[in-house]
């Protein structure tokens, strides 16, 4: 992979025992700082104080049960047709209310940030969970060196559009490209990676190589792959599923047991990789992240806001 070490600390040098008494010590140190502060994030290297301590998917769960449309609908179809995907070179066009704009190589973007391994819980909208291991950065970090304008209060996001490799893209299941957004505070928080590794690997191509964003407190469908476009705006951006069907997805998409999908509840959920006959769980508020994110949206109602 590209860029594999956090400061002088190589991935490949992190010991699985090393690693968990690492994350053991900085969230110790991080509790003493006020978990979610700058300051905790300077901390951090290797595993993270985001990390959860739930146990993480196997990679062959992670990278063969998926859904990445552009390579179909079926949750095989991503693992089956990505390879198709070129990553190298990748380009990300960053615009609109930023100082500096421009095409920014992916070595770029890459270059000078703290890579570090976060361990989230991923919640599908169809009720599924898993546990992955990203290797990211915050999106804070980059919006900081290309210039937020104090007029920006929206990030837009793009995937590729390049049918010739996206077997999906042939036909119009959803408008291309894939879009999602964020509001800027929901974009700056701490929790808000962009992914460029898993498993300590390069991000497979079915998770959304060379770079994905991940938001683990919102419904997975958020979580946009493969991005090629960041735009900085100050109007709420058009989103995929929202423009799909609005009646179902709305543009916060938080993880919330109170709100039903109006097709099927959100009040459990099944976990990837448990078996057939293992029970449900109850779905956590914010996927778990309330802690951390619930004072985001003091004022809002949320079952309005969904
Ligand atoms: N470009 C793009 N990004 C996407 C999707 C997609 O179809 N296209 N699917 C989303 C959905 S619905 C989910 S649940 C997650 C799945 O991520 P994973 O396959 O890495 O688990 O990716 C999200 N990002
Ligand atoms: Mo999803």
């Amino acid at each position: 992979m590209r860029r594999t070490f956090m400061g002088d600390l190589r991935w490949s040098d992190v010991t699985p025992h090393a690693a968990f008494l690492n994350r053991r010590q900085l969230i110790a140190g991080a509790a003493a700082l006020g978990f979610a502060g700058p300051a905790a994030a300077k901390l951090s290297y290797g595993p993270s104080v985001f990390s959860t301590d739930e146990k993480p998917n196997t990679l062959e769960e992670i990278a063969s049960y998926n859904n990445f449309y552009e390579f179909g609908t079926d949750k095989r179809d991503p693992a089956a047709h990505a390879a198709a995907l070129t990553t190298d070179p990748w380009s990300v066009k960053i615009d609109g209310m930023v100082d500096k704009p421009g095409d920014y190589d992916l070595a770029d973007v890459l270059s000078g940030v703290a890579l570090e391994e976060r361990i989230y819980r991923l919640r599908c909208v169809e009720a599924w969970a898993m546990v992955v291991p990203w290797i990211g950065f915050q999106l804070s970090d980059l919006l900081a060196r290309v210039g937020v304008q104090p007029s920006a209060k929206y990030v837009a996001f793009e995937t590729i559009v390049r049918p010739e490799e996206m077997e999906g893209q042939k036909s119009p299941i959803l408008e291309w490209p894939y879009r999602e957004g964020l509001r800027i505070d929901e974009a700056m928080h701490p929790l808000t990676i962009l992914a460029t590794g898993l498993y300590g690997e390069e991000l497979p191509k079915q998770n959304g190589a060379p770079l994905r964003l991940v938001v683990p407190w919102k419904y997975g469908f958020k979580s946009i792959k493969s991005v090629v476009r960041i735009s900085l705006t100050d109007r709420q951006p058009e989103t995929t599923w929202n423009m799909l069907q609005p009646s179902e997805y709305g543009f916060y998409s938080n993880v919330n047991p109170e709100v039903d999908h109006p097709r099927w509840s959100q009040a459990s959920e099944r976990r990837v990789g448990e078996g057939l006959f293992a029970g449900r769980h109850p779905t956590m508020k914010f996927n778990g992240y309330g802690d951390q994110v619930a004072s985001l949206y003091a004022g809002q109602d949320l079952a309005k806001d969904y």
